[in-house]
């Protein structure tokens, strides 16, 4: 099975997770299409009601198209069960999120849901985080000060670009500059310094968040809680 089919695997088993009358996060990425696609077909055939919250522009978009009506993360008084992909997870159960540059409202969407699962492919796990470049989202206006400083620290900074070669600009119209660490050896410490930096936004260690993750394998979806 190639990585498409093990993110379809895993977003077609999250959509079973979603009950009638649920407040559902939706995320952000390739493996959450597959969700959202499957979520479009139980709405459609099973006339499923459910309230769909997104995390970024694209999502809201696809979910549209699939028919499931959407709110705000403000017009719900919670959210019952947020369902996202990552880009990296540890052993214990840590993540960093945000190569869709969409983490300031998937970490918003998600500290505000009763529930987290994450849905990823095998290739996502690995034993420490670190070897995925960590998204640091910060405001445009003193961007190039914050990019010295990690520089000066150590982090081999980069801006995120587009395929221009621009600066991307995320939802909120912030920039994403991502840290090439390579190892992170105390992801608490790490977020509690990038948090305090003035200019930062937020950053892409979702630490303590997730519930539930679905690992898609070649043997089928392992739920791992
Ligand atoms: C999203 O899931 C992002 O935080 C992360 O980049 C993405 C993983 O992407 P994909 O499912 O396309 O591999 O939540």
């Amino acid at each position: 099975m190639d990585q498409n089919q093990l993110k379809q695997q895993v977003g077609q088993k999250a959509a079973e997770l979603v009950k009638n009358k649920m407040i559902v996060g939706l995320g952000t990425g390739t493996t959450v299409h597959y969700l959202v696609e499957a979520l479009g077909k139980r709405v459609a055939q099973e006339n499923l009601d459910i309230t769909g919250v997104v995390t970024s522009n694209a999502t809201a978009a696809l979910a549209k198209k699939c028919g499931i009506q959407l709110k705000s993360v403000d017009e719900v008084a919670q959210i019952d069960l947020t369902i996202d992909g990552a880009d990296e997870i540890s052993d214990d159960f840590q993540g960093i999120k945000g190569g869709g540059a969409a983490l300031l409202f998937e970490k918003i969407v998600a500290t505000n849901s009763k529930k987290n699962v994450w849905i990823v492919d095998q290739s996502k796990m690995k034993k420490q985080l670190g070897a995925f470049p960590l998204p640091v989202e910060v405001i445009p206006y003193g961007s190039q000060k914050i990019f010295a400083r990690f520089q000066q620290a150590g982090y081999h900074p980069t801006f995120r670009l587009t395929s221009a070669k621009q600066k991307k600009k995320t939802d909120s119209g912030n920039f994403i500059i991502d840290l090439h660490l390579h190892q992170i050896d105390q992801p608490q410490t790490l977020a509690t310094q990038l948090i305090q930096q003035v200019g930062v936004v937020e950053h892409g260690l979702f630490l303590n968040i997730v519930n539930t993750i679905i690992v898609g394998t070649p043997d089928g979806p392992e739920i791992i809680s």
